[in-house]
């Protein structure tokens, strides 16, 4: 052929090796071959595309969703190079598609920052693939190359026509093997959604485009402001306190820092940091850098313009971030990844660089806006004022001994093993409920907490005034643990803790309050897996003698099904937990042998969080709208 540009030969055998490698473990690649997985090729190909972006050649990608299912990702950068690759003897193209961790270095000039939770790339996406086509736009020819099967080269890089000057880029397409991706090769525009928006923020002014040809979707992200806009966005429901998004930015030895923050009139800290625009859940040095000089500017701040006399105690780390949204972005030519799910940066050298350049540009800004540094100081001060009364408040939740556990209303009945690996604790809502429950519970082993209808909104109260809350310091005590700094799980006093309300819409808010409260002071009590909702029956079948209790529609028809025909039966639909007598409550929904109880994980909390943030934020306008769209959902909210 003869525009062919390498001979294509003997060392493809060796090439395979690796590959086959990918094919044979491709969870160690890309984390796993579930749907998470698939998606994860398409970031690996992008990912290149973005180092392009960040070396400052390129403006727009583009990822489309063909209709055969494949994806294709172009760029407008240089191309990749097409110039025989030194160590392998075959092109830079074909060489980063099959020779696993090429990615990257090849090339010379730059580094490479953004990578995948592997750090992989090309060639593990050719390994993982039916069949692979690139394009290289570049010295006005345009180059092609193709694989198939898992990585074998088909067509070697071949010049297949000519085009303008100023045309360059790399055009890719994939299409993901279904031997490999068994349980689905369908990629999800959601998904692809998500992620390529969030990539647009963290990289101010490219432009991404998202195409889906099997539905004909498109959308168009650039933020020419970048994580700035992105904290406008995640402040949109909240009331921001100062007008200004305060961004800072900067580099220091191949480091390169951005800062974005605002403080809302919540109480909550909203911190989201990222290392080559992948998320650090688990934070690290980058965040530690900046959180330690937000602390130390604004106490600087605070002592220097007299808001802090000298005599008065610094604000602490939690005090300043009351309330506040920030992204902190870093990109770091070799990241090392720490802790328990390798999303937590360690390098050393990152905590002063991070610390140096937020600390330069946050005390420029407080300089230059007086009346804004003034908000967030009070702010600060106010919650320092909050912790001092919440610590007073906790003093007096600790256990003095004995088991005097009650408040003006109501007052826990205990169970009398001291065993918490076999003690139980409900929290139930009513008095008469309540009433039913301490005849129909096994007293030594279940204790039984009543609260009044509706609790204490946690999501609108700072800590002291949730403390000086009745009910919530007898749950607290009771519980026994102690909150946030003070948590100890050692002293929990009961394994299990069964939230049991009515099966309506009140049960629903009432339980969703206590999973607030719980998410918000208890988390490790979700972690562990200590909480549970009751799940009272709704209908009862009756026939003969005997009584079935069912817990829904499904259930009930079932169990009809099940009866022997011509059976006489009778359907009672059941009534609050206040009105079923002690023994049905035992019977239904509190005896070991026959309850069912629904355990609740983080993630049940976490969606009642947001919902509850939504539905109880001071902001109008998004609760009436979510009201309206979710009108159904959240009636049933389904926990
Ligand atoms: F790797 C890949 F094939 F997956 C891929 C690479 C996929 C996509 C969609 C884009 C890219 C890519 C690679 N876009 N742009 C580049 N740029 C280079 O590889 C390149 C070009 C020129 C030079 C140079 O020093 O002249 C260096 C590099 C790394």
């Amino acid at each position: 052929m003869e525009n062919k540009i390498e001979h294509y030969d003997a060392s493809d055998i060796q090439v395979l090796e690796g590959l086959e490698a990918v094919r044979k473990r491709p969870g160690m690649y890309i984390g796993s071959t579930s749907e998470r997985g698939l998606h994860h090729l398409v970031w690996e190909i992008v990912d290149n595309a973005i180092d392009e972006a960040l070396a400052g050649y390129c403006d727009d990608i583009e990822i489309i969703v063909n209709k055969d299912g494949s994806v294709t990702v172009k760029d407008d950068g240089r191309g990749i190079p097409v110039d025989k690759h030194p160590k392998t003897g075959i092109s830079t193209v074909e060489t980063v598609y099959t020779v696993l961790h090429a990615g990257g270095k090849f090339g010379g000039g730059g580094y490479k920052v953004s990578g995948g939770l592997h750090g992989v790339g090309a060639s593990v996406v050719n390994a993982l693939s039916k069949w692979v086509d690139v394009t290289v736009y570049k010295n006005s020819k345009i180059y092609q190359a193709k694989f198939a099967n898992g990585g074998h080269i088909v067509q070697p890089l071949t010049i297949i026509g000519d085009c303008s000057e100023d045309r360059t880029g790399t055009t890719v397409t994939f299409m993901p093997d279904e031997e490999i991706f068994k349980e689905t090769t369908r990629f999800d525009y959601e998904t692809l959604k998500v992620r390529a928006r969030e990539l647009a923020f963290l990289n101010k002014g490219l432009r991404i485009i998202l195409v889906d040809d099997r539905e004909d979707k498109k959308d168009i992200f650039v933020y020419e402001g970048g994580i700035k806009e992105y904290v406008e966005l995640l402040n949109k429901n909240k009331t921001p306190i100062h007008n200004d998004i305060i961004y800072v930015e900067g580099a220091e030895n191949n480091v390169t820092l951005e800062v974005a923050l605002q403080y809302n009139d919540g109480y909550n800290s909203a911190i989201y940091s990222f290392v080559n625009n992948i998320t650090t859940p688990e934070g690290g040095t980058h965040e530690d850098g900046v959180k330690n000089s937000l602390t130390r500017i604004i106490n600087n701040y605070a002592k220097n313009n007299k808001f802090l006399k000298d005599n008065e105690d610094s604000l602490t780390g939690d005090d300043v971030r009351e309330g506040i949204t920030m992204i902190v972005s870093a990109k770091v030519p070799e990241p090392q990844f720490e802790g328990q799910t390798k999303t937590k940066l360690g390098n050393s050298e990152v905590r002063k660089i991070a610390a140096n350049i937020f600390a330069e540009g946050f005390e420029r800004f407080l300089m230059e806006n007086p009346e804004q540094a003034k908000v967030i100081i009070e702010k600060s001060m106010t919650a320092a004022r909050a912790r001092v009364a919440a610590k007073k408040a906790r003093e007096l939740t600790r256990r003095k001994g004995g088991l005097e556990i009650t408040n003006q209303w109501g007052k826990l009945t205990d169970c009398s093993s001291k065993d918490a690996s076999i003690s139980e604790m409900f929290i139930v809502e009513g008095d008469s409920a309540a009433g039913s429950a301490k005849m129909g519970r096994d007293p030594i082993t279940q204790a039984i907490l009543p609260i009044r209808g509706k609790i204490l909104n946690v999501e609108k109260a700072r800590l002291d005034r949730i403390l000086s809350n009745e009910e919530i310091r007898t749950m607290i005590t009771a519980i026994g643990t102690g909150i946030g700094e003070e948590f100890d799980i050692s002293k929990l006093r009961y394994n299990k803790i069964i939230i049991m309300t009515d099966a309506d819409v009140d049960g629903a808010h009432i339980r969703t309050l206590l999973l607030t409260l719980f998410y918000r002071y208890f988390k490790p009590l979700i972690e562990g897996g200590h909480i549970y909702a009751a799940q009272p029956p709704l209908y009862s079948i009756k026939h003969g003698k005997t009584i079935k209790y069912v817990l829904d529609d499904d259930e009930r028809d079932e169990y009809i099904k099940t009866l022997p025909e011509n059976t006489k039966y009778e359907i009672g639909r059941m009534k609050g937990l206040g009105e079923m007598d002690p023994h049905e409550l035992r019977s239904t929904t509190m005896g070991i042998e026959s309850r069912v109880l629904k355990q609740i994980n983080l993630a049940d909390a976490i969606q009642v969080d947001e919902i509850f943030q939504v539905l109880m934020g001071e902001e109008v306008e998004p609760r009436r709208k979510f009201i309206e769209e979710n009108a159904l959902n959240v009636v049933n909210l389904d926990i």
